[in-house]
């Protein structure tokens, strides 16, 4: 019995000084694991004189159970204050301020681009893209302009070699589209473009979109209804459009147009120098010439084409002073227009 007294003493004791579930199962099996010091007293069994077997096993059992209840406790105990323990380790201070998400947004020049190319998409138009690297045959030869033009100055650009070069115009897009396509044509080429140009309002690297319709009988009063909707939709309802006479090669006649400044409406100001105007693009009736060279019959088809900056008019619309600021990229001025 003294044996018993002090095994039960000695789990409670070992028992209640562990300090995790793993020290506890250790205690466990060194007690009544298979070859526990409980468990060991049950092979004396047979040593036992017979008539005290019964009465020994029986001890034997309530001890053991007696100590499997100390050791369930313990391990209630233990697995309570691990949970504690482990709520207390990942809990979160709601009152925290949480950490901003940095959205991003799109530049003034995309939001400008996309709102133009949904307003002709709406008008019918389709989107039809070139290359920015061309020949000097699609740049300006297929446009009417022969080697050493004069005209060729308006658009001077950087050349690889005397016949390849970086676009000037997205014009060429209206030649790759003639040669491909059977009319009625209605597509916008955008794209970037290139030209030996650098200050305030010309850039070396800038964005046109160019606009092209080839079917029986347009002529240039489908122009000015055309660019007149055009420009009500991307400025305002009020937004009146001038169209002056003009020259291009590729196009006869020639305009360009111009809207009522957005700042003044018309009265006159800094922005507009004080004509109450500003140009926004270059357009016209395409040169028969240039129909013939792409293989489309200008005595039974005409053409009108137009070709916009979308740098100016995206500098109109936000009262952008200086063509580069929208190119450096940063993001404190960026950020003013596209608020999601
Ligand atoms: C042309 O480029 C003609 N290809 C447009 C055209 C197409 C006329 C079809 C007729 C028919 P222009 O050189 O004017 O035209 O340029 C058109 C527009 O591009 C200008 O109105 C201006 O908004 C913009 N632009 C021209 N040069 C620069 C530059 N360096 N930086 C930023 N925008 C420019």
């Amino acid at each position: 019995m003294q044996e018993f007294d002090e095994l039960r003493k000695q789990a409670k004791t070992e028992a209640e000084n562990t300090v995790s579930l793993g020290a506890l199962n250790d205690v466990r099996a060194k007690f009544i694991g298979k070859n526990g010091e409980i468990t060991a007293l049950l092979r004396q069994m047979k040593d036992i004189p017979f008539e005290e077997r019964a009465s020994f096993g029986k001890k034997v059992n309530d001890l053991k159970e007696e100590v499997s209840a100390i050791f369930e406790k313990k391990e209630r105990e233990l697995k309570e204050k691990e949970r504690e323990d482990r709520f207390k380790k990942e809990a979160v201070d709601i009152t925290l301020p949480g950490n901003a998400v940095k959205v991003g947004g799109a530049h003034p020049l995309n939001i400008v681009k996309n709102k133009i190319i949904d307003a002709f998409c709406g008008l019918g138009f389709e989107v039809f893209e070139g290359p920015e690297i061309d020949s000097d045959y699609y740049c300006f030869q297929a446009l009417n302009i022969p080697k050493d033009h004069p005209a060729r100055d308006m658009q001077d650009t950087f050349y690889i070699n005397d016949n390849i070069l970086l676009r000037p115009h997205t014009s060429p897009g209206q030649v790759r589209t003639m040669e491909n396509k059977k009319p009625p044509i209605k597509i916008l080429s955008p794209g970037r473009v290139y030209r030996a140009d650098d200050d305030a309002s010309h850039s070396p690297m800038f964005h046109q979109i160019e606009g092209l319709v080839v079917d029986k009988g347009v002529s240039l009063c489908d122009l000015k209804g055309l660019l007149d909707t055009f420009v009500k939709l991307i400025f305002d309802e009020d937004t009146k459009t001038r169209f002056r006479p003009s020259y291009f090669p590729f196009t006869e006649p020639s305009v360009e147009v111009d809207v009522t400044c957005c700042k003044c409406h018309g009265k006159g100001c800094g922005l507009c120098k004080n004509t109450g105007w500003i140009e926004i693009l270059g357009a016209g009736v395409v040169n028969k010439n240039v129909l013939k060279m792409s293989g489309i019959d200008p005595e039974v088809y005409s053409g009108l084409a137009f070709g916009l900056g979308i740098e100016r008019i995206a500098m109109i619309k936000y009262g952008i002073s200086d063509i580069r600021t929208l190119f450096e990229s940063n993001v404190r001025f960026l950020e003013q227009f596209d608020r999601r």
